[in-house]
Order: C-alpha cells, then sequence, then structure tokens
C-alpha cells in the first residue's frame, strides 16, 4: 500500500468554499447531490486537473456550471474522479448512487437499527461524493435531506436548520447550514425515528443554545446523565478556557453500530449508544464517568478541533492530544483530582507504555502512515495529552492560558500545525522549546536512572539522574530530551525539607528540568537525609529506575504530601513483590509476602483520611499486564497470575476482620447517586468484596452482594467475582444465569455479561468464548459486540487467551479474519492485541507468530489489518 509522509505535504492546487449537497435516502441507493464552488489558488498551475477522492463510488453525473461534461473532460474510478483542465472558478455538480443499508465497515453514510448515520473520520467522506477529503479544505455545508416521513421523520445535519417540510409521496426535507467553514471529515448527517430529551443552555455572552440527544424511542430516560454532562461541559469550557459556543443547536445521537466511542461533527455529534445511556439499573460507576468525559471531549473539540482543525492527520495530535488533556481537566474538577490523576495513569500505563514499548511504537506526531485509522492509538490520544500537560508544568498555569487564548486567537477558522501550537507558548513565555518539541516527534519511553547521597557533613544531598530513550522501529538513534520532573524531598515528620541553593540543573516550583544525559543535582544546606518523592502527578509520562530503600518507599507510601507519588509509593511495593513471587514460582517455590506491605494495605484500607476511591485505587494490584510489562521479556502469563494470586489471598489474610469491618460500614443504603464520592465508596467496598472472596465463605459472600445490589455497579462487581473467582460453582452459574434472564433484551448491558466471561482466567475461557460467539445476543456485525467478547479475550485475559497450547491465539486469527471481511477497522484494532508478542517465553511467542502470520498471509487482506498485522511482524 502507499506509505503517506510527512515532508509530502503540499497545499492543494484548488479549494471548495461552499458546499452544497442532497440527499435523497434510500436504504439501498441513495442519491447524493453534491454542488461544489470549487477555485483554483493562486499560485497554482493553470494546467492544474482536480483530483477529487473517492473510495467505491458510482458517478452518475457530472456537469461544470450547469453543462453535462463530456467522457473526454473526466476519469472517473470508484476511487478517484480526474476533472481534467477545468476553469479557475467553477461549479461541479456531481451525482453519486450509495448504498448505506450494506455498508458493514460503518464509514461513509450507513444504517444502525434503522436509522441513516454517518461517519466521515478520518476519510469517510469520499465514501459518499468525490472530495478533497483532506482536513485542509474547508468549506462551507448547506445540505437538504429528503427522506420518507415514515422511514425518518427526524432529519438532522450540521450547523443551524434553515427550513423543512412536506414533499409528495409521504416524503418530507429539511435544510441545514453551518456558517463556520469546516473540513469534510466533520460532515454529519442522521435521519431516523428518534427519541429527543430537550434542554437548553445560556451561554457567557446571553444567546441561548437549544440543546438536544436523540437515541432510540423508548430510551430518552437514559439520557439525563449525558445531557447534565453537556451542560457542566459547556459551562466549564466557559469558565476554563474562555470558549463559549458558537452555534444556535446542539445536537447529540446515540447509535448502536460505532466503530469508536464518539465523533464531533460540528453541531451534531454522533455517540456510541454505550456513552449516552445510563441509569443506575445498566451503567456502572466507570459507565457514568465514560458518559461524562466523552461527552465533554467530544463538545471540547469544537473549539480544538472544529474552529481550530488540523492541517493534515499526521498533526492528529493537535486536536485529539489537546482535547484528551482538556476532558482530564473537566472530570479532575468534577471530580477528585488526585483519584483521576491515578486513574489517568494506570490507563496510560496499561495502554500506551506497551504501545511505546512494542512494534507498533510511533511518534506523538506521526511522520509516515500507510493507514491513518490505526494512528487513532494512546499514544496520539493519551500521550498526546501528557504533552500539553507538560507544556502547561513548564510554563505554568498562567502563561498555559495565555498560550492557550493567543491559540484561539491567531489559529480560529485555521487548519494548524504542532509548530504554530509550540509557537504560541514560546511566543507568550519567551521560551525556547525547541528541545521540548521531541516529545511530538520521538517515540519511545524515556527512563530516568536516579540515585542519591547525602553528605551530613557537607549537608548536602545529591541527586543523580541519567535519562535514556530505549530505541523504537526506525528510530535507532534518540535526542535528549527535556523532561520536567516534579519533586519533593520529604522530612521524617512527612513535612517537606527546605534547601539552600540547588545547581547542576534547573529546578523551578518544585521541578528539575532534565535537559541533558546526566545531571548531578546538588542540594546545599540539607542536614538529614530525605526521602526523595520523584515525578510528582506524573509530571513526565517516563519510567523510572529508582535506587531506593524499601523503608523510604515505605515511608511515602504512608506520608508523601502528593497524593500520586504516595499511591504510586506504594503500587511500586506491591510490583516488586509480585516480581519477587514470579520469580519465586519460576524456580519451583512458594511465594512469600511481608507483614510489612500485607500490613501496610489494611491500613490504607481503614485511613479514614483518604477518599475511598483513593482507597480502591491503592488496593486493586497491579494488573497482569502491568505486572508482565514491567518484567519485560520471557513472560509466562500463568506465573503471574499465580503470584498475582498469592499476594491477593496474603493481603486478604493478613486482614480479614479490617476488611470484613469496612465492608459492613460501607453498606449500599439503596440510594444511588452517580456522582464520584458515592461511586469511590462502591469502588472500595467492591475492591473489599473481591479480597473477601478468597477467604472461606467467598462464594456466598459473592452471591449475597449480587442478590442484595441495588445498582449495576455491585451487580456487575459480584459477578465478576463469581465468575473469576468460583468459576464452575453453583453461586457463579446461578448469578450468570439470572444476569442474562433480567438483560438478554438490553444488548449494552449484555456487553458486561459478555466481558465478564470473557476475562474468566484460565486456559478454558477460550472454548467458552468460542461458543458464546454463537449466542443470541452476539453479533460479528457490531462492534460494541465484538469489542466486549472477542476484545476483551485477546487483552484482558493473559491466562486465556496466551493459553500454552496457542489455541487462544488461533481462536482469535480465525476471528480477527472474520469481523474483518465486514469491518476492517474493528479487525485492524482487535489485531493489536499481539503487539507485545515478543516479550512472550518462547513456546508462546512462536505460538502467536504462527497466529499473526496466518492472518498476514489470508487473501485480500485490508490496507487497515495488513498495516497493523505487518508492522507487529516487522
Ligand atoms: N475524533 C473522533 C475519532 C473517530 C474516528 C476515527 C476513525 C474512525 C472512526 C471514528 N469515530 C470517531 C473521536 C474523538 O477522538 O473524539
Ligand atoms: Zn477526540
Amino acid at each position: 500500500g502507499q506509505v503517506f509522509k510527512l515532508e509530502d505535504y503540499r497545499p492543494s492546487d484548488f479549494s471548495i468554499p461552499q458546499t452544497g449537497l442532497t440527499f435523497r435516502l434510500s436504504p439501498d441507493a441513495t442519491r447524493v447531490t453534491a454542488v461544489l464552488t470549487i477555485e483554483r489558488r493562486d499560485g497554482a498551475a493553470a494546467s492544474a486537473s482536480l483530483v477529487l477522492d473517492g473510495d467505491g463510488l458510482v458517478l452518475k453525473r457530472i456537469a461544470i456550471d450547469g453543462r453535462e461534461l463530456a467522457p473526454a473532460d473526466y476519469l472517473a474510478t470508484p476511487d478517484q474522479l480526474t476533472i481534467l483542465k477545468p476553469p479557475a472558478r467553477f461549479e461541479l455538480l456531481l451525482e453519486t448512487e450509495i448504498a448505506p443499508a450494506s455498508n458493514e465497515a460503518l464509514m461513509g453514510l450507513y444504517r444502525s437499527s434503522n436509522v441513516y448515520c454517518t461517519q466521515c473520520e478520518a476519510e469517510g467522506f469520499r465514501r459518499i461524493t468525490y472530495f478533497l477529503d483532506r482536513p485542509d479544505i474547508l468549506s462551507i455545508y448547506t445540505v437538504r435531506i429528503e427522506a420518507r416521513m415514515d422511514e425518518a421523520p427526524l432529519l438532522l445535519s450540521n450547523g443551524n436548520p434553515v427550513e423543512s417540510g412536506p414533499l409528495t409521496d409521504g416524503w418530507h426535507y429539511a435544510r441545514w447550514h453551518d456558517p463556520f467553514p469546516k473540513p469534510s471529515y466533520l460532515f454529519a448527517l442522521v435521519a431516523g425515528n428518534l427519541g429527543q430529551v430537550a434542554d437548553s443552555f445560556v451561554t457567557m455572552s446571553g444567546r441561548k443554545v437549544e440543546l438536544g440527544i436523540y437515541v432510540e424511542p423508548g430510551k430518552e430516560g437514559l439520557a439525563g446523565y449525558a445531557m447534565d454532562a453537556l451542560k457542566r461541559s459547556m459551562q466549564w469550557d466557559e469558565q476554563a478556557f474562555g470558549r463559549e459556543y458558537d452555534l444556535d443547536v446542539f445536537n447529540i445521537v446515540a447509535v448502536s453500530d460505532f466503530n469508536m466511542g464518539a465523533m464531533e461533527n460540528k453541531g451534531l455529534n454522533i455517540f456510541n449508544d454505550k456513552y449516552v445511556l445510563a441509569d443506575r439499573e445498566t451503567a456502572t460507576d466507570a459507565d457514568f464517568a465514560n458518559i461524562e468525559a466523552i461527552v465533554a471531549h467530544e463538545y471540547f473539540h469544537n473549539w480544538t478541533g472544529n474552529r481550530i482543525t488540523c492541517r493534515d492527520w499526521f498533526q492528529l495530535c493537535l486536536k485529539e492530544g489537546l482535547t484528551v488533556f482538556r476532558d482530564h481537566e473537566f472530570s479532575a474538577d468534577q471530580r477528585s483530582r488526585a483519584v483521576k490523576r491515578i486513574a489517568e495513569v494506570r490507563t496510560l500505563r496499561a495502554h500506551q507504555f506497551p504501545e511505546d514499548q512494542g512494534p507498533l511504537a510511533h511518534p506523538v506526531r506521526p511522520r509516515r502512515y500507510r493507514e491513518i485509522n490505526n494512528f487513532y492509538t494512546a499514544t496520539v490520544y493519551e500521550k498526546g495529552s501528557e504533552v500539553v500537560r507538560m507544556i502547561r508544568t513548564i510554563l505554568g498555569p498562567e502563561a498555559f492560558r495565555a498560550g492557550m487564548d493567543l491559540y484561539f486567537e491567531r489559529h480560529d477558522g485555521e487548519a494548524a500545525t504542532i509548530e504554530d501550537f509550540l509557537k504560541v507558548f514560546e511566543d507568550v513565555s519567551g521560551r525556547d522549546l525547541s528541545q521540548f518539541a521531541l516529545w511530538y516527534h520521538q517515540a519511545g519511553t524515556p527512563n530516568l536512572t536516579v540515585s542519591s547521597t547525602h553528605n551530613p557533613a557537607a549537608r548536602e544531598f545529591t541527586l543523580e539522574i541519567e535519562q535514556s530513550v530505549p530505541p523504537t522501529p526506525s528510530e535507532s538513534r534518540k535526542r535528549l530530551m527535556h523532561i520536567p520532573l516534579a519533586f519533593g524531598l520529604v522530612g521524617a515528620g512527612g513535612e517537606p525539607v527546605a534547601y539552600g541553593g540547588v545547581e547542576g540543573a534547573a529546578v523551578e516550583d518544585g521541578v528539575i528540568h532534565i535537559r541533558k544525559r546526566r545531571h548531578m543535582v546538588r542540594f546545599s544546606g540539607v542536614d538529614e537525609r530525605p526521602a526523595v518523592s520523584l515525578n510528582r502527578g506524573f509530571s513526565a509520562p517516563i519510567t523510572l529506575s529508582v535506587e531506593q530503600k524499601a523503608d523510604d518507599q515505605f515511608f511515602l507510601a504512608g506520608h508523601d504530601s502528593d497524593a500520586f507519588a504516595r499511591w504510586q509509593a506504594f503500587n511500586t511495593l506491591l510490583t516488586d513483590a509480585l516480581i519477587a513471587a514470579f520469580r519465586q514460582i519460576l524456580g519451583g517455590a512458594k511465594p512469600a509476602f511481608s507483614a510489612r506491605l500485607t500490613g501496610l494495605a489494611g491500613k490504607i484500607a481503614g485511613d479514614e483520611t483518604l477518599e475511598p476511591a483513593y482507597c480502591a485505587l491503592a488496593l486493586s494490584l497491579p494488573g497482569e499486564a502491568d505486572i508482565a510489562r514491567d518484567i519485560g521479556r520471557t513472560i509466562d502469563p500463568d506465573a503471574i497470575f499465580a503470584a498475582r494470586e498469592a499476594l491477593a489471598l496474603a493481603i486478604a489474610r493478613a486482614n480479614q476482620d479490617a476488611f470484613a469491618n469496612i465492608y459492613g460500614r460501607l453498606a449500599d443504603d439503596g440510594r444511588f447517586s452517580p456522582d464520584a464520592a458515592s461511586a469511590g465508596r462502591r469502588a472500595l467496598r467492591n475492591t473489599l468484596l473481591d479480597y473477601l472472596s478468597l477467604l472461606p465463605g467467598g462464594a456466598s459472600l459473592a452471591a449475597w452482594h449480587f442478590e442484595a445490589a441495588t445498582n449495576m455497579t455491585d451487580r456487575a462487581a459480584a459477578l465478576t467475582v463469581l465468575a473469576h473467582r468460583h468459576d464452575g460453582s453453583p453461586e457463579a452459574v446461578k448469578a450468570l444465569a439470572g444476569f442474562e434472564a433480567r438483560y438478554g433484551a438490553d444488548p449494552l448491558v449484555m456487553d458486561k455479561w459478555f466481558q465478564i466471561q470473557a476475562s474468566v482466567p484460565g486456559p478454558k475461557t477460550v472454548e467458552r468464548v468460542r461458543a458464546l460467539t454463537g449466542h443470541a445476543a452476539f453479533s460479528m456485525a457490531n462492534p460494541n459486540r465484538v469489542r466486549s467478547l472477542v476484545g476483551t479475550f485477546s487483552s484482558a485475559n493473559q491466562t486465556g487467551f496466551h493459553r500454552a497450547d496457542g489455541e487462544g491465539y488461533r481462536f482469535f486469527a480465525q476471528t480477527v479474519l472474520e469481523v474483518e471481511k465486514r469491518n476492517p477497522q474493528v479487525a485492524a484494532r482487535l489485531a493489536t492485541a499481539l503487539r507485545s508478542w515478543r516479550s512472550l517465553e518462547p513456546g508462546r511467542q512462536a505460538k502467536a507468530r504462527e497466529a499473526l502470520l496466518a492472518i498476514a498471509g489470508a487473501e485480500n487482506l485490508s490496507a487497515d489489518l495488513r498495516d497493523i498485522v505487518e508492522r507487529t511482524l516487522a
């Protein structure tokens, strides 16, 4: 396939200032009439042909300025339309015919449960009409939709509604106009029979905006939380970034077939219904938090992505990294900042670190791609957000806000680049960010090795810090990075240690600026050896190798004033213990854990000065994949699982009474609120249930918890405990059947049932998952179903997927190929589950490779899947 390179970027020879679209909707033959005003740009050669993108299109009519074109004037294939010798300014009329009902790739115009909807990012618009389908072509859109009134009473597009009315033969129409020039990837249309939840918002300048959330009829009662999150997002963006909404209406539509989470189409966000629909009966606290974050994320794109868009797809992080940063800050303000930060870092480490450390590693701003859909990655999104956070750390909040203000002022209405973004911060602060810019250009997770010495006679404390960046595919030599390392020197009573002066690195506001390979950072006037707390608040997305005494680590786990670093200290102790246990198990020994460690778990659980949500996060052991990542090579998932189970049991046994007491104290009083504090109490109670379920009577406790649950968070937690810890027990069998009977008709809840079973540890799960693909509630055509069952099995079941005989991989390869026939994008994402195959022990490695080769050898592989598999194998 073709490789697209950043250095090849050239502006188009033509612009399309106005785009008129008429859709005459029909499931198998929708007529699309596009009327495009096209202008040759100044400086473009008069002989330049106009080459428009298409993807599987059938051209029915073509005319320029009202005159039909002769065959000699153009060249049309399904994937390209070339107009030879076009005039300098003209109106191009194109008619294409498309079949939304048979569009299973879910890109372009498709049908989801009889609702017409679109997904155009990144390159789906070219499946609707021929166009300059690239983000730097900004056009003003006017859209007319015609449909049968009974089939589609609701007709929506971007911008503001202009007019609507009846047509003959039971048809009707609506016209929409979006006054803001936008790239084609932000185009959207929705038509169908949907229920509406209506509300309004008055903006900071007093304009009233009509808000609508559209859902499957009958599900309106499940959209209240999303609406509340939307209004809070609108208000927060005014306060935090001075950003006001700009149209008269803002609509959200929930659809049940969607390739990703949601899409920020101008004024008409389209959502995977999983991220809209919620109530206590059907959604967990994690679902509520996701809905809040994703509603906010898509709304925030209105400025970071829509008003200022990306010049080309290499700049994807310009909108995605920045918008993730904005939604993280929003959630931090709405919830607990400390808990949010810990959760973010856990996600980053679980998804981005393995990506950065494996064959699919790429810079936050990639330099080349074969398939852009495969670059909607944790690196672009999550690491991209961390890079923005580091800019704020380096500049401080005021200068950061001034930089953002300048960004909006300078680039509104433009398609911008990362260079534009960095420049505003340089301009407002006078700082040179050229070394910092490497965070965008260079892949790989930097590591800092840190050791410390204290010289009491000289009253000097020294940190010796060395940076390295591991090689990544096609980048063997790395340059030195600018790493903002937040730190604290902590005295014996937990107080910050004052120091006289510091030399060896720039240190500002509690941040050491690492810029060289090696720094000796000397703090003078330090009488007693302090404990050193590093990378506070996770100020940089790096790994740390710290020579630190266990005493210091225990001390920080109990006393660090930085909540993130305190959590990190305990997490490091747990990880170290788990890795030691893993080695003991491989050596044939029984693992043992210190009473100090298991006792600290009990202290954290019982510390009422801590937020319950924090305690829950602290007590949830590093996942098997986290442990595998930290071990790094010759991974045996069964030994990791055994080590983790042994530590969980040791903690449960050591704290049996305390855990039972706290569990009792946190009892559900039957009232429900999805707020963060209530969710935190449920999280701690359910974490304790998980421990207590390992002790005698555990299955009946979990069964009782399941039966008594008054909300989905508790019910799903208990079902998970039963299925994972007591698989096959009468309690587990009964609960799984009860859940299925109760929720069999609710696909989103059944996804939880699939997920829980797909993640049951052990060698038997592959057969179970295979059998579940035949369940009435499962469908290979629905991305949510596929991700819940097959995605969970392959990415969240270490012992099941990596079964030693390779059966997990064989099932996986077959399924990926089956999904691919319908939906290459979903298949390609699924296939990334094998990206860390080289860290496995040799036996599993060979079998994983066979599975990858089986996929690679399949006939007619899509560009999406081929790209992932070939890079994974390279
Ligand atoms: N900007 C949106 C990305 C997206 C997407 C990309 C490719 C294929 C389908 C897609 N659906 C949504 C989502 C976001 O980041 O806000
Ligand atoms: Zn986004």
